[in-house]
């Protein structure tokens, strides 16, 4: 989950202690904030401001209904959260039409969903806890990232190029084997078009989260970038939101393919991953909660490792990144994710481990995979208990768990979650305006993807009102935003645009 912890121009407003010496704000903020006592701040930013709010809104849904168990407050504040940051690179959809990301989980749950659920919420069943255990032995490739280059005559020396990762999006599948253009340093918009193409990049100049959005704009699939400096050395690039896959390689990898490229013209890269696979096929049908990943590994240095979870329905948990972390193992750890929440357990997991950095090297001892979720009678494998979908649309189980037949937002998985009916859209439609800030009202109503609504207006409700705007629905809520400029008088209606 996520809460709004501020950022370096809007910080979160908090109590403060008292004091110069003791608190955040030494001053006021003005006339509004002239309190002698300094009692509150809106300076401060971090994660420590963020918990505290999920906290309290876990301490409204008990509030409610204090009969809630763990889970079912975790299954609350999944199904009350919504995202708010649609452009982050990582944002996927499970499975189970839950969107999730590594960024910020499920999203911001929102306090007034979350009671109205805990009111009327039906404790979950008991969970129970499958574990699968692998313990052959396997080596794992040392420095096993690569950029594959094809061309005329390219020199041994650069038809596999080690390569280290960035945080934020990874080729964990091989990419597609596309013509590679030296771009220079892409230190401001590139203008040529690189839709199909993949971008070579010089350091330097501007940060490499911005050098790869210059890439993307320009229809780049990935970019490999390398070094202006220090020769051999390769770093870890920090691309959280880079809209593209990106790999960082040495100066003179770098110059070498440049200049290849510069004599030879057109060659084509593809970026590929050697990692140690171990897979485990699932027969039990549980609903998925927790799933876990124990690994126990020999490798003398934990932070070389990327670990990754591929679920049968596609959902790739990313459980540890290439880091900084000197250590040794990881010798003995389980990871967790969420990621997988609602997905159904039966079918082929993968694990995937693999050594990004070069020297330092192991084994992979044993792996298990851990699912914890509740088991349900499941013969076409998609997490809709059979028995309740025979209840609700017949016997041919034709629906899946990201269907919507009633139409109201909450797709089939969700609605076997809530205890909702599926066939009825008993969600009503709530119209809401208030005011956001000085200048801005806010218009919000209960959103439905892929439906259009049309916002009319006009200042005598009696007279036809005029449509002002045409927007794209968005589960669970759209919201639009209007200048309170000529507001007195106003009437604003929101209806569902013909097809
Ligand atoms: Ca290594
Ligand atoms: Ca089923
Ligand atoms: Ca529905
Ligand atoms: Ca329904």
């Amino acid at each position: 989950m996520a809460a709004p912890g501020g950022d370096d121009d809007i910080g979160i407003f908090s109590t403060d202690r008292q004091g110069a010496a003791a608190g955040y704000n030494p001053g006021g903020f003005g006339d509004d904030f002239a309190d002698p006592d300094y009692v509150f701040s809106r300076s401060i930013v971090g994660t420590s401001f963020s918990a505290p709010q999920i906290s309290g809104v876990v301490a409204l849904i008990l509030s409610v209904n204090p009969k809630l168990a763990w889970r079912d407050v975790q299954h609350i504040l999944i199904l009350s959260a919504r995202h708010f940051d649609l452009a982050d690179p990582d944002l996927k959809t499970n499975g189970a039409g839950f969107r999730v990301s590594h960024n910020v989980g499920f999203g911001v749950p929102d306090a007034g969903q979350a009671v109205a659920l805990a009111r009327t919420w039906v404790n979950r069943p008991a969970a129970i806890t499958v574990t699968f255990t692998a313990n052959n032995v396997k080596p794992i490739p040392d420095d096993a990232l690569r950029v594959l280059i094809t061309g005329p005559n390219v020199p041994a020396g650069l038809m596999s190029i080690h390569a280290s990762p960035g945080s934020g999006l990874h080729p964990d599948a091989a990419t597609a084997n596309l013509p590679l253009v030296d771009v220079g340093s892409a230190t401001s918009a590139i203008t040529s078009n690189l839709t199909g193409k993949a971008a070579l990049i010089q350091r330097g100049g501007n940060d490499f989260d911005q050098k790869l959005q210059f890439a993307a704009d320009a229809g780049a699939a990935f970019a490999v970038v390398y070094d202006n400096v220090n020769g051999t050395e390769r770093i870890l690039m920090d691309i959280d939101f880079a809209p593209i896959p990106g790999v960082f390689i040495t100066q003179n990898d770098g110059e070498a393919l440049r200049g290849y490229l510069q004599t030879n013209g057109p060659a084509q890269a593809q970026l590929q991953v050697s990692p140690v696979i171990y897979s485990f096929n699932v027969t039990n049908t549980l609903v998925c909660e927790h799933v876990g990943a124990r690994v126990q590994t020999d490798h003398s240095r934990r932070g070389d490792l990327r670990i990754t979870l591929l679920s049968p329905q596609g959902t790739r948990s990313v459980l540890q990144q290439v880091n900084f972390d000197d250590s040794a193992g990881p010798t003995d750890w389980t990871y967790y994710s969420t990621h997988h929440f609602g997905e159904s357990s039966a079918g082929a997991w993968t694990l995937f481990i693999s050594d990004e950095e070069r020297l330092n090297t192991g084994n992979v001892q044993g792996v298990q995979l851990i699912i914890d979720g509740v088991a349900i009678t499941d013969t076409d494998h998609d997490g809709l208990d059979d028995d309740w979908e025979r209840a609700h649309f017949g016997a041919p189980l034709a629906f899946g768990p990201q269907d919507d037949p009633d139409g109201d937002g909450y797709d089939n998985a969700r609605e076997q979650l809530m205890g909702t009916d599926p066939n009825v859209a008993e969600a009503p439609f709530k119209l809401d305006l208030s005011p956001w800030n000085e200048k801005l009202a806010r218009l919000s109503w209960s959103g439905v993807t892929n439906r259009t609504y049309e916002v009319v207006a006009g200042t005598n409700v009696v007279s036809p009102l005029t449509v002002i705007t045409t927007l794209a629905g968005r589960f669970p809520e759209r919201e639009w935003f209007t200048p309170y400029t000529n507001l007195i008088g106003q009437f604003f209606r929101v209806r569902t645009a013909a097809p």
